[in-house]
């Protein structure tokens, strides 16, 4: 069985150089076609393909440079190694740049607004992983970092590109053929809307929740097929742009994929009464002549997308939503300074 320690050594060891300093920028995205279960929980394979939006100027800022000694600066904080996040990234730049590796310093922060209650590992580890590429550089292609990045956190293979991304979820063992790509669109008028519910940490991790559904959900074998071939028909919504489809489809992917984690036993639900109140506000507005779509992910807030045209009615309908458009000019993904 190959490891992913094994996956590193002859992906990135040989083209090692001399670390320097360098920063590197990605963007956090939503899946309108979710990812949710593992066939391999060393490799971090996913049992169905997934498609998302990226989130523009919403992500990380992640900068590696040689040091004196190890440190890991999250958000302005000094985070101690043996924290759980601490240790995933430096988990990940073991596998990176070796078991002989010199020390490094990694400053990292998030562009996202806390009040939004976005998790960020997706940002998080595609920004780390662009950032070694530079500070060590490697030159990888981003397919090739988003398949290394997915060690890190599935949701992260996703964050290489503005736009539009697809994880395809791969047969090969090894998962070399499991990794992102830019989804090209015929229209940039996607809007998302965040619907604040509930801010606060999550109880239950998204790895751990995704464990437990696929270990005890009665309704989970329904899901890796139907979750395909939501994401196959997305995908044609995206290219073909019928944002009437795309938006029904996200919607009913993303409820599918939270019924398979009520029927888990015990029951295991990320919404709250303020979710429900949300999609009943929303399902009430649509009835009402709204042209918008709801998607929730390992939490309680509700994501709304619309198109451009409707974000003054989806302003007016949800005023304490955070909107953002994933087409205005954002930073570009990947190195943003050498020092
Ligand atoms: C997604 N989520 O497609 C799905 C929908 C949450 C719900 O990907 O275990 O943090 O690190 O691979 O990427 C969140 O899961 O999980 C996620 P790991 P990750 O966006």
């Amino acid at each position: 069985m190959t490891t992913p320690t094994e996956i590193f050594a002859r992906t990135v060891h040989d083209r090692l150089s001399p670390p320097r300093a360098v920063t590197a920028y990605a963007p956090s995205n939503i899946a309108l076609s979710k990812y949710w279960g593992k066939r391999d929980a060393a490799l971090n394979l996913p049992l169905n393909s997934s498609l998302s939006i990226s989130l523009g100027d919403w992500g990380t800022t992640t900068t590696v440079a040689p040091a004196d000694r190890d440190t890991l600066i999250f958000n302005d904080k000094s985070l101690d190694p043996d924290a759980p996040a601490a240790a995933k990234i430096w988990r990940f730049v073991d596998y990176f740049a070796g078991p002989e590796r010199a020390p490094l310093s990694i400053t990292t922060s998030n562009t996202i607004p806390t009040a939004a209650g976005l998790a960020s590992s997706a940002s998080g580890f595609a920004a780390l992983a662009l950032a070694l590429d530079g500070a060590f550089d490697t030159a990888l292609a981003p397919e090739t970092l988003s398949m290394l990045a997915r060690m890190g956190s599935g949701s992260a293979t996703r964050s290489f590109w503005h736009g539009f991304a697809a994880w395809d979820k791969g047969v090969a063992p090894d998962g070399h053929d499991s990794h992102g790509r830019r989804v090209a669109a015929q229209s940039t008028a996607l809007r998302i809307a965040i619907v604040p519910v509930d801010t606060g940490p999550k109880a239950h991790s998204s790895r751990d929740g995704m464990n437990h559904t696929v270990a005890t959900s009665p309704l989970f074998p329904a899901w890796p097929d139907r979750a395909d071939a939501d994401c196959a028909a997305v995908e044609a919504a995206v290219t073909d742009w019928d944002f009437k489809i795309l938006g029904t489809l996200a919607e009913a992917n993303a409820l599918a994929m939270h019924a398979t984690m009520m029927a888990a036993r015990p029951a295991l639900t990320y919404l709250k009464p303020g979710s429900w109140q949300v999609l009943e506000a929303l399902w009430q507005a649509r009835g009402a002549g709204l042209n918008a779509y709801a998607t929730m992910d390992a939490g309680a807030n509700v994501k709304l997308i619309f198109e451009s045209t409707s974000t003054d009615d989806v302003a007016v309908a949800f005023p304490q939503a955070q909107i953002i458009n994933p087409f205005g000019s954002p930073q570009p993904v990947g190195v943003v300074a050498n020092f």
